[in-house]
């Protein structure tokens, strides 16, 4: 649950259910507000018991028809579960539970004996998600419902942990002197190659919506601001069905002047370490959560090791004698698939780099050096990518600064540089080399929580088959 120590009054209530469960011993015999969700409603004749949650945490309300107005008493006792109430009533402390001897007293227990109530909105039946029962819905019906799946513990601990991943990550990249920027989504030339755009029009022109900040990110270093960072949606028309991709999805982006491929790659694992040093300080508690779960499934618990820094770097070329000693097949020049990272992450299960690619495979942004030549004599380039074992999480490199060789690399991807005088216009005014990468923050959320599928951490997620709710 989330620490509700900053949650000021509301028009609805005086206190969130953290609050008085932390300072209980407090708030001894005041009167409160709160209101939740009646997780269970128990008890018959003249007593309920209501099982209340908030977004911070769980409390027992007593309910007594003696105490209150009899007809609001009836309706809380018969409420559906889900149900939202409002209770006002006095903090009690529970009967504590009998313990046997020698056994350590436990610590006490608060409740709130209710005065008055109100139900502000019945839920109906039946629930089509289980909230605290373990009811085995598909993915897709818990998609369908993501409404109510959210109300389930370990769902909404993997979204809390979400925002954790994204606070961590945006304090670190400031820590380091980045600043946020937006760019925008709807854009008139594709940066990560035309095949997978989702067109659309704009007026009277045909436009796309943005598959990557790249061009953006890289003008506003051009133009001054030196270091920045973005996260936001990036769109592809992708066909693939797989439990890492989606048609939307959100992209942690940086890039920074006077930087290269190394020094960004330096950020990157900096900025790693330290969403995993964070979340290892203060957020096992929601780790514990997902962990509960998973155990009741009979899946392995996940564990929030903190990686070592540097991480391994393994270039394209020594990738590509990884994959062949280990049986598989592949070529230079070929991509590096699934099936071939599950060889290299034999001997690199956690997060590594692979730098160095063929400048073949890169897109025309990309800086090369024309004397690094890969084993076959191919052009090296300065992209990288940086997996977790057999996973991509994040492409980047260096920057092409140089204006004419960035024309050129227009060209030989046959992509016309007219379209492109946007960008390149940015980089014939005097261009800083620089470097950059984007990460996709569901698939590091998948690493972190141990979901196996995207789809998991992404709260309404966008796939060929989905684009509602
Ligand atoms: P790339 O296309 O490799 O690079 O995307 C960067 C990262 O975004 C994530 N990603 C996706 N996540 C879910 N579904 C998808 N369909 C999907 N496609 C990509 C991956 C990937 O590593 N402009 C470059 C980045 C840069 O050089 O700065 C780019 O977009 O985790």
């Amino acid at each position: 649950m989330r620490d509700s120590s900053g949650w000021e009054p509301t028009a609805f209530r005086t206190h969130t259910i953290g609050q008085v469960v932390d300072n209980g011993s407090d708030l001894l015999g005041s009167e409160v507000t709160l209101c939740g969700y009646a997780e269970t409603i128990r008890g018959r004749g003249a007593i309920a018991f209501v099982m209340m949650r908030d977004g911070t945490g769980h409390i027992q309300a007593f309910l007594k028809k003696d105490n209150m107005d009899e007809e609001t008493f009836t309706e809380i006792q018969s409420a559906a579960r889900e149900s939202t109430i409002q209770i006002i009533g006095v903090v009690a402390q529970k009967r504590p539970p009998k313990v046997a001897e020698g056994e350590p007293t436990p610590l006490p227990e608060y409740e709130i004996q209710v005065e008055k109530a109100n139900v502000l909105s019945m839920a109906g039946t039946p629930l089509p998600v289980g909230i605290i029962d373990d009811v085995n819905v598909g993915l897709d019906i818990r998609l369908d419902n993501r409404h109510l799946d959210l109300r389930r513990a370990h769902v909404n601990a993997m979204f809390q942990l979400r925002s954790k991943v994204l606070q961590y990550g945006r304090e670190h990249l400031i820590s380091e002197g980045f600043q946020e920027i937006n760019s925008p989504k709807i854009i008139a030339s594709a940066s990560e190659g035309g095949t997978n755009l989702f067109p659309m029009m704009y007026f009277d022109t045909p436009a796309f919506l943005s598959q990557s900040p790249q061009l953006y990110k890289q003008l506003a270093v051009l133009g001054g601001l030196e270091r920045v960072f973005e996260i936001g949606p990036a769109f592809r028309a992708e066909k693939h069905d797989t439990y890492r991709h989606l048609n939307e999805f959100i992209s942690f982006d940086i890039e920074g002047a006077w930087m290269n491929d190394d020094d960004v790659m330096g950020v990157q694992e900096r900025m790693i370490h330290y969403i995993w040093s964070k979340v290892a300080e203060n957020d096992l508690n929601l780790i514990d959560v997902v962990n509960e779960y998973k155990i009741s499934q009979g899946k392995d618990p996940v564990v929030v090791e903190v990686p070592q820094l540097p991480f391994p770097r393994i270039s394209y070329c020594e990738a590509i004698k990884i994959v062949q000693n280990g049986g598989g097949e592949i070529d230079w020049g070929d991509d590096i698939e699934s099936h071939h990272c599950d060889l290299i992450a034999e001997n690199h299960p956690g997060f590594h780099f692979l730098p160095r690619w063929p400048m073949a495979m890169k897109p025309f942004y990309i800086f090369h050096d024309e004397n690094e030549k890969g084993v076959t004599g191919g052009q090296l380039s300065r992209g990288f990518d940086l997996n977790y074992g057999r996973d991509e999480m994040t492409s980047g490199g260096q920057r092409e600064h140089r204006v004419d060789v960035l024309n050129q690399n227009l060209r030989d991807m046959e992509l016309d540089p007219a379209d492109f005088t946007f960008y390149t216009d940015g980089f014939r005014y005097g261009a800083p080399p620089h470097a950059g990468w984007g990460l996709g923050v569901a698939r590091l959320l998948m690493v972190l929580t141990g979901a196996g599928n995207v789809r998991e951490v992404v709260l309404f997620p966008r796939d060929r088959s989905r684009v509602t709710p």
